[in-house]
Protein backbone atom coordinates (compact mmCIF):
# COMPACT_ATOMS: atom_id res chain seq x y z
CA UNK A 1 0.00 0.00 0.00
CA UNK A 2 1.42 3.59 -1.01
CA UNK A 3 1.53 5.68 2.30
CA UNK A 4 -0.83 9.09 2.58
CA UNK A 5 -0.11 11.86 0.91
CA UNK A 6 1.04 14.52 2.65
CA UNK A 7 -0.50 17.70 0.58
CA UNK A 8 0.84 20.62 -0.69
CA UNK A 9 -1.56 23.25 -1.28
CA UNK A 10 -1.89 26.68 -3.38
CA UNK A 11 -3.47 29.54 -4.05
CA UNK A 12 -2.90 32.65 -6.45
CA UNK A 13 -2.45 36.33 -4.95
CA UNK A 14 -5.73 37.64 -6.46
CA UNK A 15 -7.53 35.24 -3.49
CA UNK A 16 -6.80 38.35 -1.10
CA UNK A 17 -9.18 40.89 -2.15
CA UNK A 18 -10.59 44.16 -1.09
CA UNK A 19 -14.06 42.86 -1.96
CA UNK A 20 -15.05 43.85 -5.01
CA UNK A 21 -17.84 42.53 -6.94
CA UNK A 22 -19.85 43.32 -10.20
CA UNK A 23 -22.08 45.63 -8.12
CA UNK A 24 -19.80 47.67 -5.63
CA UNK A 25 -15.99 48.61 -5.61
CA UNK A 26 -13.23 47.75 -2.99
CA UNK A 27 -14.61 47.62 0.98
CA UNK A 28 -11.39 46.65 2.69
CA UNK A 29 -7.68 49.12 2.34
CA UNK A 30 -5.33 47.37 -0.28
CA UNK A 31 -2.91 45.07 0.93
CA UNK A 32 0.04 45.58 -1.31
CA UNK A 33 1.00 42.82 -4.05
CA UNK A 34 4.21 42.27 -3.18
CA UNK A 35 3.39 41.54 0.60
CA UNK A 36 0.87 38.87 0.11
CA UNK A 37 3.85 36.29 -0.45
CA UNK A 38 5.33 36.45 3.01
CA UNK A 39 2.07 35.29 4.14
CA UNK A 40 1.83 31.96 2.23
CA UNK A 41 3.84 29.67 4.57
CA UNK A 42 2.30 31.17 7.89
CA UNK A 43 -1.05 29.79 6.55
CA UNK A 44 0.10 26.93 5.57
CA UNK A 45 1.04 27.66 1.52
CA UNK A 46 3.82 26.96 -0.09
CA UNK A 47 3.07 26.93 -4.18
CA UNK A 48 2.21 30.05 -5.75
CA UNK A 49 -0.32 30.01 -8.58
CA UNK A 50 -0.11 32.99 -10.69
CA UNK A 51 -1.28 35.00 -14.07
CA UNK A 52 1.61 36.70 -16.31
CA UNK A 53 1.02 40.25 -14.66
CA UNK A 54 0.61 38.93 -11.31
CA UNK A 55 4.88 37.99 -12.37
CA UNK A 56 5.09 40.83 -14.60
CA UNK A 57 2.70 43.68 -13.73
CA UNK A 58 2.26 46.13 -16.52
CA UNK A 59 3.92 43.44 -19.16
CA UNK A 60 2.06 44.39 -22.21
CA UNK A 61 4.48 47.85 -22.11
CA UNK A 62 7.57 46.30 -21.14
CA UNK A 63 10.60 45.30 -23.24
CA UNK A 64 11.38 41.87 -22.75
CA UNK A 65 14.25 42.49 -21.13
CA UNK A 66 12.73 44.14 -18.87
CA UNK A 67 9.98 41.59 -18.54
CA UNK A 68 12.58 39.02 -17.90
CA UNK A 69 14.55 40.89 -15.44
CA UNK A 70 11.37 41.42 -13.75
CA UNK A 71 10.48 37.81 -13.22
CA UNK A 72 14.11 36.97 -12.60
CA UNK A 73 13.48 38.94 -9.26
CA UNK A 74 10.46 37.45 -8.83
CA UNK A 75 12.10 33.76 -8.62
CA UNK A 76 14.68 35.01 -6.26
CA UNK A 77 11.97 36.23 -3.84
CA UNK A 78 9.87 32.91 -4.03
CA UNK A 79 13.30 30.99 -3.63
CA UNK A 80 13.82 33.56 -0.84
CA UNK A 81 10.21 32.85 0.96
CA UNK A 82 10.71 28.79 0.25
CA UNK A 83 7.40 29.29 -2.36
CA UNK A 84 7.31 27.14 -5.48
CA UNK A 85 5.13 28.62 -8.61
CA UNK A 86 2.69 26.28 -9.43
CA UNK A 87 1.82 28.05 -13.00
CA UNK A 88 1.44 30.43 -14.89
CA UNK A 89 -1.70 31.70 -16.81
CA UNK A 90 -1.96 34.61 -19.05
CA UNK A 91 -4.60 37.36 -18.18
CA UNK A 92 -6.57 37.51 -21.43
CA UNK A 93 -9.91 38.76 -20.11
CA UNK A 94 -8.29 42.58 -19.33
CA UNK A 95 -7.16 44.46 -22.21
CA UNK A 96 -9.64 46.25 -24.65
CA UNK A 97 -8.31 44.06 -27.57
CA UNK A 98 -9.75 40.90 -26.17
CA UNK A 99 -13.10 41.86 -25.26
CA UNK A 100 -14.25 39.46 -27.70
CA UNK A 101 -12.41 36.80 -26.69
CA UNK A 102 -8.23 36.48 -27.80
CA UNK A 103 -7.84 33.01 -29.64
CA UNK A 104 -10.97 33.08 -31.08
CA UNK A 105 -11.86 36.64 -31.60
CA UNK A 106 -13.23 37.70 -34.98
CA UNK A 107 -10.34 39.55 -35.07
CA UNK A 108 -7.30 39.14 -36.82
CA UNK A 109 -4.99 41.81 -35.04
CA UNK A 110 -6.67 40.64 -31.85
CA UNK A 111 -5.93 37.14 -32.23
CA UNK A 112 -2.21 38.52 -32.80
CA UNK A 113 -2.26 40.03 -29.57
CA UNK A 114 -3.58 37.14 -27.35
CA UNK A 115 -0.99 35.18 -29.25
CA UNK A 116 2.08 37.98 -28.46
CA UNK A 117 0.65 37.70 -24.71
CA UNK A 118 0.80 34.07 -24.56
CA UNK A 119 4.46 33.39 -25.92
CA UNK A 120 5.40 35.87 -23.13
CA UNK A 121 3.54 34.15 -20.15
CA UNK A 122 5.48 31.13 -21.52
CA UNK A 123 8.63 33.16 -21.31
CA UNK A 124 7.59 34.15 -17.91
CA UNK A 125 7.14 31.01 -16.48
CA UNK A 126 10.19 29.44 -17.92
CA UNK A 127 12.10 32.49 -16.05
CA UNK A 128 10.33 31.76 -12.94
CA UNK A 129 11.13 27.96 -12.96
CA UNK A 130 7.68 26.63 -13.77
CA UNK A 131 6.56 24.52 -16.69
CA UNK A 132 2.77 24.81 -16.09
CA UNK A 133 0.30 27.26 -18.08
CA UNK A 134 -3.01 27.11 -16.63
CA UNK A 135 -5.80 28.54 -19.77
CA UNK A 136 -8.71 29.71 -18.47
CA UNK A 137 -10.60 30.79 -21.87
CA UNK A 138 -12.16 33.23 -20.06
CA UNK A 139 -13.56 35.15 -23.22
CA UNK A 140 -13.36 32.47 -25.97
CA UNK A 141 -16.80 32.09 -26.06
CA UNK A 142 -19.78 33.98 -27.57
CA UNK A 143 -22.26 36.65 -26.06
CA UNK A 144 -24.79 35.53 -28.93
CA UNK A 145 -24.37 32.36 -31.36
CA UNK A 146 -24.41 33.92 -34.26
CA UNK A 147 -21.58 36.02 -33.22
CA UNK A 148 -18.45 33.83 -34.61
CA UNK A 149 -18.00 30.56 -36.32
CA UNK A 150 -17.69 28.02 -33.51
CA UNK A 151 -16.51 25.13 -35.80
CA UNK A 152 -13.50 27.60 -36.52
CA UNK A 153 -13.28 29.04 -33.15
CA UNK A 154 -12.56 25.36 -31.49
CA UNK A 155 -10.10 24.89 -34.19
CA UNK A 156 -8.33 27.97 -33.58
CA UNK A 157 -8.31 27.09 -30.31
CA UNK A 158 -6.44 23.88 -31.06
CA UNK A 159 -4.22 25.74 -33.22
CA UNK A 160 -2.58 27.58 -30.63
CA UNK A 161 -2.27 24.64 -27.50
CA UNK A 162 -0.08 23.51 -31.07
CA UNK A 163 1.50 26.80 -31.29
CA UNK A 164 2.31 27.07 -27.85
CA UNK A 165 3.83 23.52 -27.54
CA UNK A 166 6.20 24.09 -30.21
CA UNK A 167 7.14 27.30 -28.63
CA UNK A 168 8.36 25.31 -25.56
CA UNK A 169 9.26 22.00 -25.97
CA UNK A 170 9.11 21.38 -22.17
CA UNK A 171 5.70 22.94 -21.26
CA UNK A 172 2.29 21.75 -19.68
CA UNK A 173 -0.76 23.21 -20.66
CA UNK A 174 -3.47 22.97 -18.03
CA UNK A 175 -7.16 24.15 -19.58
CA UNK A 176 -9.16 25.06 -16.91
CA UNK A 177 -13.00 24.71 -18.25
CA UNK A 178 -15.82 26.77 -16.97
CA UNK A 179 -19.11 26.71 -19.06
CA UNK A 180 -20.23 30.23 -18.64
CA UNK A 181 -18.97 34.26 -17.22
CA UNK A 182 -17.89 36.33 -18.51
CA UNK A 183 -19.51 35.41 -21.63
CA UNK A 184 -22.76 33.86 -21.70
CA UNK A 185 -21.43 30.89 -22.98
CA UNK A 186 -17.36 29.36 -23.03
CA UNK A 187 -16.19 27.48 -26.06
CA UNK A 188 -14.18 24.57 -23.39
CA UNK A 189 -17.25 24.92 -20.94
CA UNK A 190 -16.36 20.70 -19.33
CA UNK A 191 -13.17 19.07 -18.81
CA UNK A 192 -14.50 16.23 -21.38
CA UNK A 193 -14.02 19.24 -23.95
CA UNK A 194 -11.01 20.22 -22.78
CA UNK A 195 -9.26 16.72 -22.79
CA UNK A 196 -10.34 16.38 -26.20
CA UNK A 197 -8.59 19.03 -27.34
CA UNK A 198 -5.71 17.75 -25.50
CA UNK A 199 -5.93 14.28 -27.37
CA UNK A 200 -6.10 16.00 -30.74
CA UNK A 201 -3.03 17.89 -30.15
CA UNK A 202 0.47 17.35 -31.41
CA UNK A 203 1.86 16.47 -28.06
CA UNK A 204 -0.95 14.77 -25.73
CA UNK A 205 0.99 14.11 -22.67
CA UNK A 206 1.52 18.00 -21.91
CA UNK A 207 -2.19 18.87 -22.44
CA UNK A 208 -4.23 18.60 -19.17
CA UNK A 209 -6.83 19.94 -17.06
CA UNK A 210 -7.43 22.37 -14.02
CA UNK A 211 -10.58 21.49 -12.72
CA UNK A 212 -12.34 24.00 -10.48
CA UNK A 213 -15.28 22.90 -7.93
CA UNK A 214 -17.45 26.02 -8.49
CA UNK A 215 -17.03 25.83 -12.81
CA UNK A 216 -18.12 22.25 -12.31
CA UNK A 217 -21.14 23.02 -10.08
CA UNK A 218 -22.03 25.61 -12.70
CA UNK A 219 -21.81 23.05 -15.82
CA UNK A 220 -24.84 21.35 -13.60
CA UNK A 221 -21.86 18.92 -13.28
CA UNK A 222 -20.34 16.67 -9.88
CA UNK A 223 -16.55 17.87 -9.64
CA UNK A 224 -15.52 14.63 -8.38
CA UNK A 225 -16.66 12.83 -11.33
CA UNK A 226 -15.09 15.86 -13.57
CA UNK A 227 -11.72 14.68 -11.60
CA UNK A 228 -12.37 10.99 -11.93
CA UNK A 229 -12.58 11.83 -15.81
CA UNK A 230 -9.31 13.93 -15.75
CA UNK A 231 -7.31 11.49 -13.22
CA UNK A 232 -8.29 8.40 -15.81
CA UNK A 233 -6.64 9.77 -18.63
CA UNK A 234 -3.86 10.99 -16.13
CA UNK A 235 -4.88 14.58 -16.75
CA UNK A 236 -5.46 16.34 -14.10
CA UNK A 237 -2.46 18.90 -13.60
CA UNK A 238 -4.25 20.43 -10.79
CA UNK A 239 -7.62 21.33 -8.74
CA UNK A 240 -9.16 24.91 -7.57
CA UNK A 241 -10.85 24.02 -5.03
CA UNK A 242 -14.03 25.78 -4.03
CA UNK A 243 -17.74 25.83 -3.88
CA UNK A 244 -20.85 27.32 -5.11
CA UNK A 245 -24.66 27.52 -3.91
CA UNK A 246 -26.52 26.75 -7.00
CA UNK A 247 -26.72 28.16 -10.07
CA UNK A 248 -25.28 31.78 -9.14
CA UNK A 249 -22.43 34.28 -10.57
CA UNK A 250 -19.32 32.39 -9.84
CA UNK A 251 -19.04 32.46 -5.71
CA UNK A 252 -15.49 31.13 -4.87
CA UNK A 253 -17.20 29.88 -1.97
CA UNK A 254 -14.78 28.17 1.01
CA UNK A 255 -14.25 24.28 -0.58
CA UNK A 256 -17.15 22.55 1.26
CA UNK A 257 -19.21 25.33 3.28
CA UNK A 258 -22.19 24.67 0.43
CA UNK A 259 -21.86 21.16 -0.12
CA UNK A 260 -20.41 18.62 2.12
CA UNK A 261 -20.91 15.75 1.10
CA UNK A 262 -19.70 16.79 -2.68
CA UNK A 263 -16.42 18.28 -1.46
CA UNK A 264 -16.10 14.89 0.30
CA UNK A 265 -16.88 13.07 -3.05
CA UNK A 266 -13.74 15.19 -4.54
CA UNK A 267 -11.32 14.46 -1.47
CA UNK A 268 -12.38 10.72 -1.75
CA UNK A 269 -11.79 10.87 -5.70
CA UNK A 270 -8.39 12.48 -5.17
CA UNK A 271 -7.01 9.79 -2.38
CA UNK A 272 -8.43 7.26 -4.45
CA UNK A 273 -6.32 8.09 -7.09
CA UNK A 274 -2.85 9.12 -5.04
CA UNK A 275 -3.58 12.73 -6.52
CA UNK A 276 -0.47 14.76 -5.03
CA UNK A 277 1.68 11.72 -4.69
CA UNK A 278 3.91 13.40 -7.46
CA UNK A 279 4.19 16.53 -6.35
CA UNK A 280 0.39 18.11 -7.52
CA UNK A 281 -1.05 20.82 -5.62
CA UNK A 282 -4.32 20.97 -3.58
CA UNK A 283 -5.41 24.53 -5.12
CA UNK A 284 -7.40 26.81 -3.61
CA UNK A 285 -9.70 29.63 -5.42
CA UNK A 286 -11.93 31.18 -2.95
CA UNK A 287 -12.66 34.17 -2.00
CA UNK A 288 -13.30 35.89 0.65
CA UNK A 289 -16.55 37.50 2.05
CA UNK A 290 -16.98 41.08 1.13
CA UNK A 291 -18.73 41.58 4.39
CA UNK A 292 -15.75 40.50 5.93
CA UNK A 293 -13.45 43.59 7.80
CA UNK A 294 -9.62 44.13 7.97
CA UNK A 295 -7.09 43.67 5.59
CA UNK A 296 -5.37 41.52 4.73
CA UNK A 297 -8.08 39.22 5.04
CA UNK A 298 -6.60 35.71 4.83
CA UNK A 299 -9.33 33.06 7.06
CA UNK A 300 -11.32 31.76 3.65
CA UNK A 301 -7.69 30.37 2.88
CA UNK A 302 -7.19 28.66 6.68
CA UNK A 303 -10.38 27.48 6.53
CA UNK A 304 -10.74 26.02 3.51
CA UNK A 305 -7.26 24.40 3.88
CA UNK A 306 -8.49 23.39 7.18
CA UNK A 307 -11.95 21.76 5.85
CA UNK A 308 -9.95 19.71 2.65
CA UNK A 309 -7.65 18.32 6.03
CA UNK A 310 -10.55 17.26 8.24
CA UNK A 311 -12.18 15.54 4.62
CA UNK A 312 -9.38 13.84 4.05
CA UNK A 313 -8.83 12.30 7.99
CA UNK A 314 -12.94 11.42 7.31
CA UNK A 315 -11.70 9.67 4.27
CA UNK A 316 -8.91 7.91 6.09
CA UNK A 317 -11.39 6.64 8.91
CA UNK A 318 -13.87 5.83 6.75
CA UNK A 319 -14.64 1.73 7.15
CA UNK A 320 -13.75 0.66 3.41
CA UNK A 321 -14.40 -2.93 4.13
CA UNK A 322 -17.85 -1.90 4.98
CA UNK A 323 -17.90 0.59 1.54
CA UNK A 324 -17.35 -2.92 -0.40
CA UNK A 325 -19.67 -5.10 1.50
CA UNK A 326 -22.35 -2.54 0.65
CA UNK A 327 -21.18 -2.29 -3.15
CA UNK A 328 -21.42 -6.00 -3.49
CA UNK A 329 -24.67 -6.62 -1.79
CA UNK A 330 -25.63 -3.10 -4.21
CA UNK A 331 -27.07 -1.89 -0.78
CA UNK A 332 -26.70 1.64 -1.72
CA UNK A 333 -29.52 2.36 1.10
CA UNK A 334 -26.85 1.28 4.11
CA UNK A 335 -23.96 2.82 2.06
CA UNK A 336 -25.30 6.11 2.13
CA UNK A 337 -26.43 5.92 5.82
CA UNK A 338 -23.16 4.82 6.90
CA UNK A 339 -21.13 7.01 4.87
CA UNK A 340 -23.56 9.99 6.45
CA UNK A 341 -23.16 9.06 9.82
CA UNK A 342 -19.39 9.39 9.30
CA UNK A 343 -19.97 12.58 7.85
CA UNK A 344 -22.03 14.12 10.93
CA UNK A 345 -19.42 12.17 13.53
CA UNK A 346 -22.03 9.80 14.06
C1 LIG B 1 -12.00 32.34 -13.09
C2 LIG B 1 -10.95 31.61 -12.44
C3 LIG B 1 -9.57 32.16 -12.55
C4 LIG B 1 -8.59 31.14 -13.00
C5 LIG B 1 -7.19 31.60 -13.22
O1 LIG B 1 -13.27 31.92 -12.77
O2 LIG B 1 -11.21 30.63 -11.79
O3 LIG B 1 -9.18 32.61 -11.31
O4 LIG B 1 -8.51 30.17 -12.02
O5 LIG B 1 -7.10 32.48 -14.25
MN1 LIG C 1 -10.02 28.98 -10.94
Amino acid sequence: MNPPVDYKFSFGPWNISEGADPFGPEVRPAFPHEEKFALYRPLGFEGVQFHDDDVVPGLDDLSPDQMLNKAAEVKAMLANQGLTPEFVAPRLWFDPRTVDGGYTSNSASDRAYAWDRTKKCIDIARAIGCKAIVLWLSREGTYIREAKDARLAYQRLLETLDAMLSHDAEIEIWIEPKPNEPTDQAYVPTIGHAIALAYASKDPTRVKGLIESAHALLAGLDPSDEMAFALAHDKLGSVHLNDQNGLKYDQDKNFGAANLRVAFNQVRVLEEAGYGRRGEFIGLDVKAMRTQAGSPVTAHLANSREFFLLLVEKYRSMDASLVTQYREARDYEALEHYLVRHLLGA
